[in-house]
């Protein structure tokens, strides 16, 4: 060993034997605090959520926040506007049915406890994200799919709708005649905007998030997107902040975007450029990014947030005590 390898190894083992000192908890508090010096500002209450029909959500979800509720009321009230909407063609009842003509719907929610809910391939129920919640409340579950979610949903009273909705059925028919024997390329189409992603922040200080979706129109049956997996579509850590996603679900799977974006906060990075790091890293993954939309949603403990999109096009909607606005993402590259 020669002179400079030698002091650096008795350097990293004077760290490594400093560290080992230092309980686990002890060492996590140490790099959250270094997180909390750097964008702390006077924590505000907010909510934030994904595209245009984010609007009236948030609405919705304000008056929980605004009368001194849960973000977690908040977020489940919030999005269940967004479900209910009949002209929603991406979210909810009036959502696009896969292949074979079925609206299978995608959702979770999560807490400031990190206690989390989720359904998966949900037939037939009007708010998937209430079903989501009850799993998270009712059950020691965090996840139920299929024909067992349904069968859930309605032993604990989840009104049922009737799904695909009349002109929704029309357009199905339509497409399958024109795509006979092809199975479409993956397809997020950026201008019917999409899953409907929610996080806030309450008076409290307590952040939850909500996800909501009919995924991706014409899908496989049974192909489950990335909205209802924590960790993916939605993740909350009260310690640092949360994320959303939305877009080509298969590719936020991959890199398990939303917890991806909590933990890039967590080393210490602004959301904004957290959420632009975790963007890089799905164009870094991917040869072909032909229609490979991604956008990101992220609130860190304090109210700050960020947005950033593989592509132009992505927005979100911001409310806070103050404002009530749509807002433009950043993105990597125009279509
Ligand atoms: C999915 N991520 O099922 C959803 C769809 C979506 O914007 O968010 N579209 O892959």
């Amino acid at each position: 060993m020669n002179d400079l390898k030698r002091r650096t190894f008795f350097k990293l083992g004077l760290v490594g034997a400093a560290m080992s000192f230092i309980k686990p908890s002890k060492a996590a508090e140490l790099i959250e605090k270094s997180t909390e010096n750097k964008f702390r500002i006077a924590r505000k209450t907010i909510v934030i959520s994904t595209w245009n029909h984010g609007l009236a959500a948030n609405a919705e979800a304000w008056k929980e926040i605004d009368s001194n509720g849960t973000s977690l009321d908040a977020v489940e009230k919030g999005v269940m506007v967004t479900e209910a909407d009949l002209t929603n063609r991406s979210v909810g009842v009036g959502g696009r049915p896969d292949r074979d003509g079925h609206v299978t719907l995608d959702a979770c929610i999560m807490d400031h406890k990190s206690r989390c809910g989720a359904v998966g391939c949900l037939e037939g129920i009007a708010h998937p994200i209430s079903v989501a919640r009850e799993v998270m409340d009712s059950t020691k579950h965090v996840m139920l799919v299929g024909e067992g979610a349904r069968e859930f949903a309605l032993d604990y009273g989840h009104g049922k709708a009737k799904m695909p909705i009349k002109e929704v059925k029309k357009d199905w028919k339509k497409w399958k005649k024109e795509n006979k024997d092809v199975f479409k390329k993956p397809e997020i189409n950026h201008e019917n905007h999409d899953t409907i992603g929610m996080l806030a922040l309450d008076a409290h200080g307590n952040l939850s998030g909500a996800c909501t979706t009919s995924g991706w129109a014409y899908k496989l049956h049974g192909r489950v997107g990335d909205s209802p997996i924590i960790g993916a579509g939605l993740f909350v850590d009260n310690e640092i902040g949360a994320a959303c996603a939305t877009g080509l679900g298969e590719a936020v799977i991959r890199i398990a975007g939303s917890h991806t974006v909590v933990e890039l906060m967590r080393q210490g990075h602004h959301p904004q450029q957290a959420c632009e790091m975790a963007v890089e890293r799905i164009i870094r993954k991917h040869e072909d990014l032909t229609g490979l939309q991604v956008g990101f949603l992220a609130l860190d403990k304090y109210g700050n947030h960020g947005a950033y999109s593989v592509y132009e096009g992505f927005n979100f909607a911001l409310k806070t005590v103050r404002k009530e606005e749509m807002v433009d993402a950043g993105f990597d590259r125009k279509w």
